[in-house]
Order: C-alpha cells, then sequence, then structure tokens
C-alpha cells in the first residue's frame, strides 16, 4: 500500500487502515477500535505518535535488554547492510556466523559449546526437539521420541512449541497436530507461595511427576523434557527451590534430555549469561532468542552439549548433511552483526552484574504493591516481577487488561506493563535506574487504585 505520509513522519492511528494488518496474539477487533500505538524508541522510553512518553517496563516483549536505540548496535547493522546484506549459510558461510557462534559458545555453561542460529524463540523450540529426537536416532535409541512439557508452559508457536506448551488457549484449536507429548504439572501454589520473595520454598515435590510420566511411558520412549527454567509467558512462575535440581535428577537416571527455554531467561534478564548459571544447572539444550541481539534483528538460537552435536554430526557419512533442518534467515549478516555489537555492549555497560546489582531493589520497590487493591500474589527473580490480581467475578482477565491500559494512556508517568490474563508481568530493560523502578511501581500502584 502506497505510503500517504514523508518517510520518517508518524502518522496517527487516525491517518492509517487499521483493516488489512492480522495482528499476532491481539484481540484485533478491539484493538483497532482504540489503538495504542507505539512510534520512536529511545533508552528506556517508548515515544507514542503524539509524542507521549512511555516508560517500558517489559523491555519490549521480554527482549531489549540493552535498552532502545542503542548507538553501537545501530552503527553495527547500518554498517552490515551496506556491506553485505544476506548471505546464504547451506553449504556456504560467512565470518559473522562463526564470530557470533564463537561469541555464544564462550558465555554458555561449559560443555555446551555448539550453536546452531535460528530467526526465533518459536523455531528454537522446535529445532530442540529435532535435534533431541536426532541424537537418540543416532545413537541407536530411535523408540525415544515422547517429549514432556510442562503446564503453563510456553515454547511458541510453531508446531513442536505448540504442542510441547502448557497454555491451554494455544492449543485448544490445534489437537494431535504433534502425538507423542505428554505434561507434567505447573509449579505454581498460591496457597503455600504467595508473596515469597525469589525462589519459592514450597514445591520441589512437584518435579516428582516426571517419575510417574517415566513409569507410565517408559524411559525407553521418552525423548526429551522442555521447561522453562522460569516461566514468563504464563504469568512469572519462579521454580521453587530443589525443583529444577529434581528434574535434572530424573533426566540423567532415565536417559532423557533436559531443554532448558531461555527465551527469556537468555542474556541476564535474572543476572547471569542464562538461568542455567543462575540456578547452577545445565541442560542438554539450551533455546534462546530475543535479547542476543537486543531484539534488533529476529534471531534465536538452540545451544547444544558438545556431545549432542558430536552424536549427530559424527554419526551420518562424511560429506553428507548430518542434521536436515535449517533456515533462509539462519545467522543472517545483519543478526549477526547485531549480536555482536549487543554482547559487546553487554560486557562494556556490564549489564548483567547491573541487573544483579539491582534486583533487591526492584524485588523491595515490587513487593512495596503488597496490600494495594486486588493484589493477591507478587513474584520475583533477577530483573522480572509477576503481579498476580484477584480475578473480577465473571470477567476473568479484565483487571489485568485495565492496569495495561491505565498504565499506557496515563498523562503523566506512562508506562508500558505485561498482563496475561490477571498477572501483570515486569521485565524492564537492565539499564533500568532506581527512580525509574520507582516510576514503575507507582504506575501500577496509581491504576490499581482507579479500577474497581
Ligand atoms: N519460548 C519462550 C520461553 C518464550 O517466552 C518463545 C519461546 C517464542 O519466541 P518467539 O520469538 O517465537 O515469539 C517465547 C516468547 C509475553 C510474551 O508477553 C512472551 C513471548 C512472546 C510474546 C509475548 O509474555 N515469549
Amino acid at each position: 500500500m502506497k505510503l500517504e505520509h514523508p518517510m520518517g513522519s508518524t502518522p496517527a492511528a487516525a491517518a492509517l487502515s487499521l483493516e488489512e494488518w492480522w495482528m499476532p496474539f491481539t484481540a484485533n477487533r478491539s484493538f483497532k477500535r482504540a489503538p495504542r500505538m507505539l512510534s520512536r524508541a529511545e533508552g528506556m522510553y517508548y515515544y507514542t505518535p503524539e509524542g507521549r512518553q512511555v516508560l517500558d517496563g517489559t523491555a519490549g516483549l521480554w527482549c531489549v535488554n540493552a535498552g532502545h536505540s542503542r548507538q553501537p548496535i545501530v552503527e553495527a547493522v547500518q554498517q552490515q547492510v551496506a556491506t553485505m546484506d544476506f548471505a546464504p549459510a547451506f553449504n556456504m558461510a560467512h565470518p559473522l556466523g562463526f564470530q557470533a557462534a564463537t561469541t555464544i559458545a564462550k558465555m554458555a555453561p561449559a560443555g555446551m559449546q555448539r550453536v546452531f542460529f535460528t530467526n526465533s524463540g518459536s523455531e528454537s523450540a522446535d529445532t530442540a526437539i529435532k535435534m533431541a529426537l536426532a541424537y537418540h536416532r543416532a545413537r541407536g535409541e530411535a523408540s525415544r521420541r515422547i517429549i514432556i512439557g510442562r503446564e503453563r508452559g510456553y515454547h511458541g508457536v510453531n508446531i513442536g512449541g505448540t504442542m510441547a506448551g502448557g497454555i491451554p488457549g494455544n492449543r485448544k484449536h490445534f489437537p494431535a497436530m504433534m502425538a507423542g507429548v505428554d505434561h507434567i504439572r505447573a509449579t505454581h501454589d498460591l496457597a503455600r507461595n504467595a508473596f515469597s520473595k525469589g525462589q519459592p520454598a514450597h514445591g520441589a515435590e512437584f518435579a516428582d511427576e516426571l517419575e510417574r510420566l517415566v513409569a507410565f511411558h517408559d524411559a525407553s520412549n521418552i525423548a526429551a523434557v522442555i521447561v522453562e527454567p522460569m516461566a514468563g509467558s504464563a504469568g512469572v512462575l519462579v521454580p521453587p527451590t530443589g525443583y529444577l535440581e529434581k528434574l535434572r535428577a530424573t533426566c540423567d537416571k532415565h536417559g532423557i534430555l533436559l531443554i532448558f527455554d531461555e527465551v527469556i531467561t537468555g542474556f541476564g534478564r535474572l543476572g547471569t549469561p542464562f538461568a542455567s548459571h543462575f540456578f547452577n544447572i545445565t541442560p542438554d539444550l539450551l533455546t534462546c532468542a530475543k535479547a542476543i541481539n537486543n531484539a534488533t534483528i529476529p534471531m534465536g538460537a538452540v545451544i547444544a552439549r558438545n556431545e549432542i552435536h558430536d552424536a549427530i554430526v559424527n554419526g551420518a557419512p562424511e560429506g553428507q548433511i548430518e542434521f536436515l533442518h535449517g533456515y533462509t534467515y539462519s545467522a543472517h549478516p545483519m543478526a549477526c552483526a547485531a549480536l555482536l555489537a549487543t554482547q559487546k555492549l553487554y560486557v562494556d555497560d556490564g549489564l548483567f552484574e547491573r541487573a544483579r546489582e539491582l534486583a533487591p531493589y526492584f524485588e523491595q520497590a515490587l513487593h512495596s504493591l503488597k496490600g494495594a487493591p486486588h493484589v493477591i500474589d507478587i513474584r520475583n527473580l533477577g530483573l522480572v516481577g509477576g503481579i498476580e490480581l484477584a480475578p473480577r467475578d465473571g470477567a476473568v482477565g479484565k483487571r489485568g487488561a485495565e492496569v495495561h491500559i491505565k498504565c499506557f494512556s496515563a498523562d503523566k508517568n506512562a508506562a508500558l506493563v505485561r498482563f496475561t490474563g490477571d498477572i501483570l508481568a515486569l521485565s524492564p530493560p537492565l539499564i533500568i535506574e532506581r527512580a525509574q523502578i520507582d516510576a514503575l511501581v507507582d504506575a501500577i500502584r496509581g491504576a490499581l487504585a482507579t479500577i474497581d
């Protein structure tokens, strides 16, 4: 469609046709009746077409960890598009792809130094599932095909991730796309753990469910368990103390691969490169995306234990493609350029350490909302926060949506806050200042005071 505005200007919603863009994960009709638009971003802030400043409480969608439009990343991408816009990665390569993989491998847990590039978290999840199946087949255990996910898990929207995922609404229209999945229960336990700070004390025994499923399906049929070490999308579900250790031990005992989906927790969100470092548990496969390159250009990756790579690659005849999988845009040169600039910025600015140092302040600020209207739980880990509201009678999810809209629309101290049903989620860029943490919490406090 012809642009009716000069390049660089940002038309208000009224000047646009809103019909054609079928928006993702959006209530299209109600959104288009009252659109919320963003047109510029810098550092900790978004700006609307009318020029309102909105504090970014969610790092975009959990992804802009270094803050918006950072100059070193901007310059790296500009330079790359002018130097080489695209290069194929199937039986061809470019140096940036290797540099990007080496950079990620250096920060990955010990023994996980093989990196496969994708373009999103969804693609990373499906790639990891395929790797798990290929690994068992390469070792002569082709019967290991069942994937175990967890209720309330989110692994994106491709077939593997949809089936392994545990959010009922995301699955119900697509039954039986992938046979051979089962799920352990979610770890959320409001009765015992409400208002926990950091990891909740109760619930390690939720991991015992895995033994039940092993007994039911038999280990010889199970390929992998996929979980988010800390579940983000379903409403910030922090793993109880000892839970992940149990999952790891059960997987080890039965030869099952453990996949950590670190699409949200990767790259400093918990104050460490990965959640695997934070919890000191090494998975077999680790999926990531989002903050890998500050969400500048779509990109994701699967980081594999060396042994998994070796079993698949060395197990195939020399000269043949070993893993029949990949994307046109795997290791896209611009995504790699953004990755290298982003990872350098994380180090130069000490952003992971900064997240670690800020976490106690963030925790305290967040928990000051205890006692505010409708708040029934507050959860936090690193620079992630979840605030659970009591649902309104007969209108589950409405309160969460209203807080989101009120925070965004406020004339003063507007803030972008995510909501999943009646759970608010916070995941600010790691550059956030203490005063901005206060402003974010105040924005929510103000919105809570005005809704019924
Ligand atoms: N795994 C996890 C753990 C995720 O959080 C994906 C996979 C899929 O990534 P892509 O790049 O394909 O979208 C995600 C994505 C939210 C929200 O508000 C979370 C995500 C995406 C959009 C919104 O909680 N997570």
